[in-house]
């Protein structure tokens, strides 16, 4: 490659090799903000658009009504910041140590939640650490002679198209499960992207590593998985439980399980995830009173106690009611139990709940009841394997 100086579009003046040097140093800087591991691609997502088309034709995004409004914007981040011309993609790993997910999903009376949710919410401290990302190139570019960069840090909430930008910057395979997936790390990562208005060199996506394997599309307890590399939000529980603002489809209920935030089954019966490491971050670790939550401890909080518990939490976003709701189906799912009823009852008549929250508390007495006359309650046949599954493969969560 020569190493005459380019002229770029908007005023720089960097040589081919100042800009893979760069690229190196920007990958060094990322390790030391505490990314995992960060790649460089450029803006062109052009094949991804018939199939964002084709996900929101078929209604795959139910209520999320954010992933229509940009239109095809999401596969064009040109379009969302103008100029742009690589996105440097970023990931940080979550998960936390003593995840105890078989203990978890194997006791009905235990609330679950998603792995990623028991700490700190990741949006801003992740943009904040890319957006340090961006100071130190501008930093260096200052120091090289040329001028400021343009760039933008973005986590999760733009309307981008995280996980084929990723793919593309080489920082793992797609997974039949629709997650990026990395043949170290597995899958236990936030994404994150720097958009930036210079030339770097792009990374090399790699190959995609799922072979023959199906164990995420069998053990999908709502079979969201619909094909593989395709979700039906409707049917996953992350959605119902987080994203869906109103009555969780009665088909779904019993399906859920104990799982009152998010749902992690198809990263736990990913063979790829036996050997992920756990996140650097402490702000990541699970919360005490989020560790192995008695379902009935988590339905007696007020919402005061909620907001104050949950505070700088992903999970504060949903909100006391829909926390609410979420845990009334949960109970519904739980064995027989005199405190149940009666906890159900007392909440049906407090004033912290709506009509919403009531049609859900009467959906689970009704369990209930018709629970009273049959043996224990235990996790569903799928369940099962994934308890099975998880024993077997992570002895150090189990
Ligand atoms: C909407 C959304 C959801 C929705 C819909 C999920 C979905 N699969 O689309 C719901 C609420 C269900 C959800 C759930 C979860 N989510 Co989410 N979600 C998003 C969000 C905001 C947009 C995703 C999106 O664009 N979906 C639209 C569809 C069309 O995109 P897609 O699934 O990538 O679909 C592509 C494939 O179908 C592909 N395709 C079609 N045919 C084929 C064929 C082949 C061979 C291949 C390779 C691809 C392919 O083309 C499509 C278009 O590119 C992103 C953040 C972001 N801005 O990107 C986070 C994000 C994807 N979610 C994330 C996480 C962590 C989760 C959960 C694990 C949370 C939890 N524990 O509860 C679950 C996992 C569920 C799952 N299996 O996907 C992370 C994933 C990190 C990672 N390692 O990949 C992201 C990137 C957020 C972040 N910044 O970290 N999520
Ligand atoms: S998060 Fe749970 S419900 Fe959603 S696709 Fe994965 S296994 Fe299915
Ligand atoms: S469980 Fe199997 S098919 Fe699913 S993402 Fe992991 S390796 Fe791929």
């Amino acid at each position: 490659m020569s190493d005459t100086p380019v002229s770029q579009s908007n005023f720089y003046t960097l040589s081919p090799g100042d800009l893979t040097r760069l690229a190196l140093q920007i990958k060094q800087w990322g390790q030391e903000l505490g990314f995992a591991q960060i790649g460089i691609c450029d803006t062109d997502l052009t094949a991804q658009e018939p199939q964002l088309q084709q996900w929101l034709d078929n209604g795959y995004h139910g209520e999320m009504g954010y992933m229509e409004s940009h239109g095809m914007m999401r596969a064009r981040p040109h379009e969302l910041h103008p100029g742009t011309t690589r996105v440097i993609s970023a990931r940080m790993d979550y998960l936390p140590p003593k995840a105890g997910f078989a203990t978890n999903l194997s006791d009905p009376n235990l609330a679950y939640i998603s792995r990623y949710a028991g700490g700190r919410d990741y949006h801003k401290m992740i943009r904040n650490r890319l957006k340090k990302l961006g100071q130190m190139i501008e930093a260096e570019l200052l120091n090289l002679g040329a001028s400021k960069p343009g760039f933008r840090p973005f986590v999760d909430s733009a309307p981008i198209l995280e996980r084929p930008l990723a793919a593309k910057a080489g920082l793992g395979w797609t997974g039949k499960h629709s997650l990026l997936l990395n043949q170290d790390a597995g899958s236990w990562f936030f994404l994150g992207e720097l958009f930036i208005d210079l030339a770097l060199p792009v990374d090399i996506p790699v190959v995609e590593g799922c072979n023959t394997c199906v164990a995420c599309i069998k053990s999908c307890p709502t079979n969201a998985i619909v094909e593989p590399y395709i979700v039906d939000g409707r049917r996953c529980i992350s959605y119902l439980t987080i994203e869906l603002q109103g009555a969780i489809p009665e088909e779904f209920r019993p399906l859920i399980g104990n799982r009152i935030y998010g749902c992690d089954d198809c990263q736990l019966v990913c063979p790829v995830n036996n050997k992920a490491p756990l996140t650097n971050e402490h702000d990541f670790h699970t919360r005490d009173p989020l560790k192995q939550p008695q379902l009935l401890t988590l339905f007696g909080w007020s919402e005061a106690e909620f907001l104050k518990i949950t505070e700088g939490s992903p999970i504060r976003r949903i909100g006391h009611k829909r926390w609410l709701r979420n845990i009334a189906v949960a109970l519904g799912n739980a064995p027989a139990s005199n405190d149940i009823v009666t906890a159900l009852e007392q909440r049906k008549t407090s004033e912290e709940v709506d009509e919403v929250v009531i049609e859900h508390i009467d959906w689970a007495l009704t369990q209930q009841q018709e629970k009273q006359l049959q043996e224990q309650a235990s996790p569903n046949r799928k369940t099962q394997r994934v308890i099975r599954s998880v024993e077997k493969g992570l002895p150090r969560d189990a």
